[in-house]
């Protein structure tokens, strides 16, 4: 196991260095992969190593971050080995050489057949009567296209539904969301798609696009020229590492004071200061205490219900006089509908949010209160899931928007009204062809479609009521299993007319799963196509400041696994071929278009011409920068890349944007960005039901050690021992009163289901709340979470409430597991 490893082979001269963006979180930190073969080892002196540093003597702190998990020793197809290294880049301007727990293991989860990916998926698979079996490409397409033609011929396009991936990243890239939204969108034409964090097609930021401001419009650098930054339900530390450490901090301790100056001459600049608005005290509220205790504020609100905080700040800061009268009238419009509608005292927020005036007073003073030079504090405010998965999405979108816009805290430097981020982004695809409010689980739990194809994402672990939506969906597949074991002998032809008769007369599902790994999902598939991710293949995606790289291949997919354009590419070539052949050339013509070989071939295809065409993007800001960026250009720029919209390609560079509206163009018809009512609405009734039921709000979200489903963290004991069930964090003493220790396994049930955590004791998690770990694949929280969705169908994936019982103690945890306090306490 990596872990186990006690020495570092160093790369020697000559070692092939390549980039590559970290494939996890949004943050995108930039790395090099160093390859050599696996006989060959660099010396300790600078010029005997690639990397060019003296390992003779001591290194001077900082030099490299440079781990056991940070080597690996792979084979190619060719069964050539070779040693890989893949270290944090120091030059690129987003991690400065940080690498965070998970991209540090980035070597640790590439492909060898006794590593982490020893469960990758090799070979397309079939589910043959009771078990599952290796095949060729050209079985399996053939049966997953020959149902899909049988569908599309006699139900039409609407009965096979897709969940997919629509980001960066891995599972992901401007490659794969183009390669992937073709196949759906132009080819066959489907509405029944949901994308894998949420159950319809839609923006995870409605509110913001109305109001004319894109959700990524500032750079990162932003975050060390801010006054004052106002994070609202993010988890940074943990979840976005290394823009919280590389950015956020050295601002909180006075490092970029000098910058700052340098950039707002006669301003007043004193140290910054971060106002954290969520219920919860979080590690990453912990850590920013430890470094600057007296520049922190916490306003940790009752559970959805921060539109009653922004509202009464923006009461309150117009009534002080602070808000930007000029602006406002030049650049906006609504702004006195909206400050009717908004109205909220301080004394009526206290009571709603549980924060007292003197602190809402506080928050207000140190984020808009004018300077004593005179000058408006540069505030940059960012969220994430704890208001885009919140109570009411759409509203609170506006209503922090609307403090925003009243406070002129966008197209400053230093400011910005941003989403953290989850993936990095990727986006671009044709239009989607149906309406944005189809509420696809609830479609498939009430019968309807056809077929399903999971295509890089889990559902099973991820998805709002999932214990139902699990249970429709193993049962209708069951359905199709069945009928599947009695076609014996019968080809393919027979197969999928036994296929076609349970999902059109029996109430089955055929399900596809295209993925790394066989994921829960495998339980009810019927064929499994095996896809590749970056390293493997050539991958484009951007950040969340829009910067955008290419994180370039360096070896060979397991097996015949492909990247999931060319995936795409296969699918629609057979069914072009299906109907071809019966003669129907209307038909075929649809799925032209993919003849790609590479990866770099669809990117030109959709990036560089949809792009250009202007295709809407819709969980993106990419804009429309078409064929300035190549795969060659890109190369060139290496880990920083260029920041989209790319302007222009001068000497050898690709020039790009830093910051957007700061022209105060506003993406709305008129340029002028728009205020939008947001009266605080109480909680939605089937969530103000559970709370009336049961004890627990269940809290839920991630945790540093471990990336989203565990799909490759269940193979890296690394992980998986840390955190072998869901970790349920709650408070001693409501442990102590259901006779709860840490190590403990628990039931979390409530009117949706039920599910089981592993109890972890934790003085900062206020009584009657917990955080329970969301995606685990031992105790799935969303098993918990109730149907209910906003006006645009997005889910309140944070607020449900449950019950707990204690179910027993699990020897092994207790022996292995540390429960110290994930607070950094002093
Ligand atoms: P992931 O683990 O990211 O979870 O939900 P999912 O997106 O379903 O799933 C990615 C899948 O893609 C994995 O099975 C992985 O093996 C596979 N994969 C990885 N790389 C590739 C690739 O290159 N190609 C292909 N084809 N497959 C690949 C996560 C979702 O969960 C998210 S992102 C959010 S923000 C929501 N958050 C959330 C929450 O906060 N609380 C609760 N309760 N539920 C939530 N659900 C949502
Ligand atoms: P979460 O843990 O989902 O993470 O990044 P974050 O949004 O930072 O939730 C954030 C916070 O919302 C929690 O601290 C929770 O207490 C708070 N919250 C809950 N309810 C409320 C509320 O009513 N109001 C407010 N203001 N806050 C509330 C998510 C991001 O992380 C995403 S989307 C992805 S896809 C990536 N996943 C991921 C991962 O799986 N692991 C790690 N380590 N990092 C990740 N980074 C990305
Ligand atoms: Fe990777 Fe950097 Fe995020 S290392 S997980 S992109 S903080």
């Amino acid at each position: 196991m990596a872990t186990n490893k006690d020495r570092v082979a160093l790369p020697p001269m000559g070692a092939q260095k390549t980039n590559l963006t970290c494939h996890f979180c949004i943050v995108g930190c930039g790395y090099h992969v160093y390859k050599w073969p696996e006989n060959q080892e660099g010396g300790r002196a600078p010029t005997d190593n690639a990397l060019g540093l003296d390992f003779r003597k001591q290194l001077p702190p900082m030099s490299i971050i440079m781990t056991t998990a940070m080597q690996n020793t792979i084979t190619d197809q060719d069964g050539t080995r070779h040693n890989i290294m893949i270290v944090p880049d120091k030059q690129c301007s987003v991690n400065q050489g940080l690498s965070s727990t998970r991209g540090g293991q980035l070597a640790t989860v590439m492909y060898t057949p006794d590593g982490v990916g020893k469960e990758r998926l090799r070979s397309p698979r079939v589910y043959v009567a009771d078990q599952w079996v290796d095949t060729s490409w050209d079985d399996a397409l053939a049966l997953y296209a020959g149902v899909t033609k049988k569908i599309l011929d006699n139900d039409g396009p609407s009965a096979i539904a897709f969940d997919c991936f629509d980001h960066g990243g891995a599972g992901g890239g401007f490659e794969n969301t183009w390669g992937t939204g073709k196949l759906m969108f132009t080819a066959l034409k489907t509405p029944l798609v949901r994308i894998h964090n949420r159950p319809a097609y839609n923006s995870e930021c409605h509110a913001t696009r109305e109001m004319g401001i894109g959700e990524l419009n500032n750079s990162y650098e932003d975050a060390e020229l801010a006054d004052v930054i106002v994070a609202v339900g993010c988890n940074s530390y943990e979840t976005q590492t290394n823009y919280f450490l590389a950015h956020w901090l050295p601002n909180l301790q006075g490092q970029t004071v000098e910058k700052r100056k340098q950039r707002f001459p006669g301003e007043e600049i004193t140290s910054a200061k971060v106002i954290f608005v969520d219920p919860r005290r979080t590690p990453t509220i912990a850590v920013a205490e430890q470094v600057a205790k007296d520049s922190v504020l916490h306003l940790d609100i009752e559970p959805g219900t921060d539109i009653a905080l922004f509202n009464a700040l923006l009461t309150y800061v117009v009534d002080q006089g602070w808000h930007d009268k000029e602006f406002i009238e030049a650049h906006t419009k609504g702004f006195d509908q909206v400050l009717k509608a908004n109205r909220t005292s301080l004394e009526d927020a206290s009571h709603i949010t549980g924060v007292s005036v003197e602190k809402l007073k506080q928050a207000a003073e140190w984020a808009y209160k004018p300077k004593a030079s005179g000058h408006r504090p540069h505030t940059m405010h960012a969220y994430e899931k704890g208001i885009i998965w919140g109570n009411d999405n759409y509203l609170i979108q506006s209503s922090l928007v609307d403090l925003v816009l009243a406070t002129h805290n966008v197209g400053r430097r230093g400011t910005g009204v941003v989403r953290m981020g989850g993936h990095q982004e990727g986006y671009t695809r044709p239009p989607y062809p149906g309406s944005s409010k189809i509420y696809v689980d609830q479609e498939i739990i009430n019968g309807k479609g056809m077929m399903y194809t999971a295509w890089g994402a889990n559902p099973f672990q991820t998805t709002l009521n999932a214990e139902q939506h699990r249970a429709v969906i193993l049962k209708r597949a069951g359905i199709v299993r069945e009928a599947m074991a009695n076609v014996r002998g019968g080809g393919t032809e027979q197969m999928i007319e036994a296929i076609y008769d349970a999902v059109k007369n029996k109430g089955g599902l055929f399900v596809a799963n295209i993925n790394l790994y066989p994921t829960k999902l495998a339980e009810a598939a019927h064929v499994m196509f095996p896809a590749a991710h970056p390293g493997e293949i050539n991958l484009t995606s951007m950040n969340g400041e829009r910067r955008m790289r290419l994180s370039q291949r360096f070896t060979d997919p397991p097996g015949s696994a492909k990247a999931d354009c060319l995936i795409a590419a296969a699918i629609a070539n057979t069914l072009k071929q299906l109907y071809s052949t019966e003669g129907k050339q209307d038909m075929a013509a649809r799925f032209e278009g993919f003849a790609w070989q590479t990866e770099e071939e669809a990117f030109n295809d959709g990036f560089r011409m949809a792009g250009q065409a202007g295709a809407g993007p819709i969980d993106s800001q990419g804009g429309t920068t078409g064929n300035l960026v190549t795969y060659e250009r890109l190369i060139a720029m290496g880990n920083n890349g260029v920041q989209l919209p790319a302007k222009e390609f001068r000497d050898g560079k690709l020039i790009g944007t830093e910051m957007l509206y700061t022209d105060y163009k506003f993406d709305t018809p008129d340029g002028k960005a728009e205020f939008k009512p947001a009266p605080w609405p109480g909680l939605p009734k089937p969530v103000a039901e559970q709370k009336a039921k049961y004890k627990f709000w269940v809290n839920n979200g991630r945790i540093n050690e471990v990336w989203q489903t565990l799909y490759h963290d269940q193979y890296n004991e690394f992980v998986r021992q840390r955190v072998p069930m869901a970790f349920l964090e709650l408070n001693p003493e409501d442990a102590q009163s259901l006779n709860i220790a840490s190590g403990d396994v628990v039931e979390v049930f409530n009117d949706y289901g039920s599910t089981y955590a592993l109890a972890y004791l934790e003085p900062d998690i206020k009584r009657n709340q917990t955080f329970m770990q969301f995606g685990h694949f031992n105790g799935v929280m969303g098993d918990l979470t109730t149907p209910w969705t906003d006006r645009n169908v997005v889910p309140y994936y944070k607020g449900t409430w449950a019950n707990i019982r204690r179910i027993g103690s699990v020897e092994v945890f207790k022996q292995t597991i540390s429960f110290k306090t994930r607070r950094f306490s002093a």
